[in-house]
C-alpha cells in the first residue's frame, strides 16, 4: 500500500533544481517514485516516507517544502 503525498517547493527556479529536488527525494527511505515540476513549484511522491523526512531532504538541496 503506498501513498501519494503532493508537496509545494518552493526556490526551483531551472530545470537543474527540478533535478537537484527529485534526486534529494528519491534518496529518502521508503520513496517508491517522484515526478517534480518547475511551474508551479510541485512535487508528486509515491510511497510510505515519512512527511518530515522528505521536508527535510527538499531544504537540504537548498529549497524549500511543505505538504499540500
Ligand atoms: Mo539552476 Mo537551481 O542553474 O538551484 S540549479 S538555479
Amino acid at each position: 500500500m503506498s501513498d501519494m503525498i503532493h508537496l509545494k517547493i518552493t526556490g526551483m527556479t531551472c530545470n537543474h533544481c527540478v533535478m537537484h529536488t527529485k534526486k534529494a527525494l528519491e534518496s529518502v527511505s521508503g520513496v517508491e517514485s517522484v515526478e517534480v515540476t518547475l511551474e508551479p513549484g510541485a512535487a508528486n511522491v509515491s510511497g510510505n516516507a515519512d512527511h518530515s523526512a522528505l521536508i527535510a531532504a527538499v531544504k537540504d538541496a537548498g529549497y524549500e517544502a511543505e505538504v499540500v
